[in-house]
């Protein structure tokens, strides 16, 4: 006999994604990337020849591909990006009465949610802002977005790295079941590239930038045309420091501070692929396994499976995994060759774009997973 479901009030009622215009292709990268190789190496031929400086590989297409499952990535700001030399976005400082850039991202992405859930900026009363890199500290962009959109209510921002809009949801849930809000809108503008060393042939290629938006209320306000209730959230973390970012505001009081110091890529981005591959699907599988065997859910019920978009091949291995077989064409869908990792937005563009076709009663779970590690997972059934 099924546990009761305690959470059955509560339903993600639209959601929105707002694809930045911008598109890189492998190819352009790899073009970039071994372009500036072959000026690095010949500029530090000599050191390269004593053994001081480490000489940069090419980067290869078909190496990606075949890894990571992208194709190509949208960027916000392709300018600067494929220039050798400079390998970067340009992202201008915008004055204080225009927006800042996530803040814009998200608006866009909430614009398309308000329409799908059929609310007005105004029956929000709470909006959460979250990404794996906030923009700034203070003040919240949150509030930035709540005032932009004519929002009520309170917002904040936060962070879980790839896992904070699971967490975000689960959030929104308490604050609307403990009575401190009732429609909630959770924004995840994930703007990575200027975190991103195009210059490193290893991480080059692994994100992109994008922002999604989710509204979260009370069933019986919902009135959005494919409205989902949410029957379990489990979430979960456990330290690791395989994915990893330490630029903070301690990176300027470090005594040995140089410019090129700043720029190296543990300051920015360190991961170790393979190890997070063995040791967070695992987590991952487990988590979701323990999930519906406590809700009393048989995992032949879970019609989708909207993962986390990192890497294709952990994909492929979590759904084998759970599901017992190869899963079938549309059961767990990839948006990764498009978008490529895009942190926390990745589960939410497989949601947005591939729920409509389900049936009322058709339960599946959105599941991200990532740095800290992090796992989130939420139960939900097309109402
Ligand atoms: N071209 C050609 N060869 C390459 C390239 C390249 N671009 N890159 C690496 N190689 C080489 C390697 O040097 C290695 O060579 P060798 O065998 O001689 O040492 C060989 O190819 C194989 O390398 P790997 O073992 O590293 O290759 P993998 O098959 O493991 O693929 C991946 C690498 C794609 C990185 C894979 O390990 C992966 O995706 N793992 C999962 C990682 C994951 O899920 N990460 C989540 C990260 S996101 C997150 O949680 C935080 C969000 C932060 C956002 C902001 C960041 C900027």
């Amino acid at each position: 006999m099924p546990k009761l479901f305690k959470e059955t009030q509560v339903v993600i009622s639209g959601t929105g994604v707002f694809t930045p215009p911008g598109v890189v292709t492998n190819e352009e990268l790899v073009e970039a990337h071994n372009a500036y190789a072959v000026k690095f190496n010949s500029e530090n031929a000599k050191a390269i020849e004593s053994g001081e400086v480490e000489e940069i590989q090419p980067s290869s297409s078909e190496f990606i591909e075949k890894a990571s499952g992208i194709k190509r990535r949208h960027v916000m700001f392709k300018e600067g990006i494929l220039d050798i030399d400079r390998m970067m976005p340009i992202i201008h400082q915008r004055s204080l009465d225009e927006l800042s850039v996530c803040a814009e991202m998200a608006v866009n992405a909430a614009h398309e949610a308000f329409a799908r859930a059929n609310k007005k900026p105004e029956e929000i009363d709470l909006v959460i802002c979250g990404s794996s890199t906030t923009q700034r500290p203070w003040p919240a962009v949150a509030v930035e977005i709540q005032q932009a959109l004519g929002c009520s209510g309170y917002a904040f921002d936060m962070s879980v790295a790839c896992s904070t809009a699971t967490f975000g949801i689960s959030i929104a849930m308490d604050a609307i079941l403990s009575g401190t809000a009732t429609c909630a809108l959770i924004v995840n503008p994930e703007l990575v590239t200027p975190q991103v060393n195009f210059r490193d042939r290893d991480s080059h290629f692994i994100f992109g930038d994008v922002a999604t938006a989710v509204i979260v209320e009370k069933a019986e306000t919902a009135s959005g045309a494919h409205q989902f209730r949410v029957l379990d959230r489990t979430l979960k973390t456990s330290f690791s420091n395989n994915i990893r970012t330490d630029f903070s505001y301690i990176t300027r009081v470090e005594p040995d501070l140089t410019l090129e110091r700043f720029f190296e890529q543990d300051q920015w981005f360190v991961q170790h692929g393979r190890k997070v591959f063995k040791e967070l699907l695992p987590m991952v599988t487990t988590l979701v396994k323990k999930q519906l065997e406590d809700k009393g859910v048989k995992i032949s019920e879970i019609k989708r499976l909207w993962l986390h978009q990192a890497n294709i091949n952990m994909n492929l291995f979590a759904t084998q995994k759970l599901l017992g077989r190869k899963a079938q064409a549309g059961e767990a869908p990839i948006v990764l060759d498009e978008y490529a990792n895009t942190a926390s937005a990745g589960s939410i563009i497989a949601f947005h774009k591939f729920h409509e076709d389900l049936s009322s009663g058709d339960k599946g779970i959105i599941c991200s997973f990532g740095a800290g590690y992090s796992v989130g997972s939420l139960l939900v059934e097309k109402v």
